[in-house]
């Protein structure tokens, strides 16, 4: 009697447990690296309702907000591993690991975020997204991310001559280190979260960021000028585990595309509202925004980068003029 019953039983539950798996849901970490407040972590939190209602809950993404799960550099091989599914990344640390992805983190670049967007919308966004793609992290939604500029204690920055001999903070790429050393200042990775303290200490003489990034994590609480020399505009992705997310029915990925999507809308109209904020917000606590008359001389200065780059990157040519002639 006994035997039979419990026979019984774990026929059931092995039904049971087979219509689980056929239905199982997957459930996301994602990575994001800002806190409360900021424009992204927002954008996150909807990327995240929207996933769970349009998939009727087959996908779920929990978001560990204010880089909990690591640092970028790390974060970002653990997408590719696998570890991580998705995240909010930005384009520049993506360098090291898809040189395609170095199109965008070439200083002056671009002319606008406009610009940026019309090229990542054409065929060299293509590519670079297709790069990603092979290499484990996936972009299926584009954040804005403004414009980064220096920022520092010693006194406004307008030409390149004034970086000179300063050590200043960049995120972990080579060509940020390059572009600092261009200026004969001394370029230092460091992981975002050191930033604020390396500034109070000294350990660095400045950064670059954009200015919601600048407030958000309270940079400007020990930066006494933010010069607007616009060098860098790197978009940001919403990028998943290329295999995790192929492994999706069709109807599956449509729906967490459209929902990266709309996330981006989203994110971006934020972006704009806090671009504005944070300038007034950083002004009235003390901050000096610095406008540079003449931009050329940094333009210039970024000569040797790009030769370097190019020399090093030959097949990367043809992307980098398809960027600079695209309207
Ligand atoms: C912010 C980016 C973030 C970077 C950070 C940095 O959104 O992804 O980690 O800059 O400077 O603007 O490290």
């Amino acid at each position: 009697m006994f035997h039979k019953i419990s026979k019984e039983v774990l026929g059931a539950a092995t039904a049971l447990a087979l219509v689980a798996t056929a239905g199982a849901a997957e459930e996301w970490r994602a990575w994001n690296i800002h806190v409360d407040g900021h424009p992204n972590t927002a954008a996150m939190d909807r990327f995240a309702e929207l996933v769970a209602e349009r998939t009727g809950g087959e996908v779920t993404v929990e978001v560990f907000h204010g880089g909990v799960l690591g640092s970028q550099p790390d974060a970002l091989e653990q997408v590719q591993l696998g570890a991580i599914d998705i995240g909010n990344f930005n384009l520049g640390p993506i360098g090291p690991l898809v040189k395609e992805a170095n199109l965008v983190s070439l200083p002056f670049i671009f002319r606008s975020v406009d610009h940026m967007f019309r090229v990542l919308d054409g065929p060299a966004g293509d590519k670079v997204s297709a790069a990603m793609g092979e290499a484990g992290i996936l972009p299926i939604g584009w954040f804005d991310a403004g414009a980064r500029s220096f920022y520092n204690n010693s006194g406004p920055i307008n030409s390149p001559a004034d970086v000179e001999g300063m050590k200043i903070r960049v995120m972990n790429n080579d060509l940020f280190t390059g572009m600092v050393n261009a200026m004969g200042g001394n370029g230092t990775p460091m992981a975002f979260a050191e930033v604020y303290q390396a500034l109070g200490t000294g350990v660095v003489d400045g950064a670059e960021n954009n200015l919601p990034s600048f407030e958000s994590v309270g940079h400007y609480e020990v930066s006494g000028f933010y010069s607007l020399s616009e060098h860098l505009i790197i978009p940001e992705c919403i990028c998943v585990n290329t295999a995790k997310f192929g492994a999706l029915s069709q109807e599956m990925q449509d729906a967490v595309r459209s929902a990266a999507e709309e996330a981006s809308v989203y994110q971006r109209e934020l972006w704009a509202e806090q671009t504005a904020a944070s300038r007034t917000a950083v002004e009235a606590a003390g901050v000096k925004i610095n406008e540079i008359a003449d931009k050329g001389p940094f333009q210039e200065a970024m000569a040797p980068v790009y030769a370097d780059y190019l020399a090093a990157n030959p097949d990367m040519t043809e992307l980098v003029e398809l960027a600079q002639s695209t309207e």
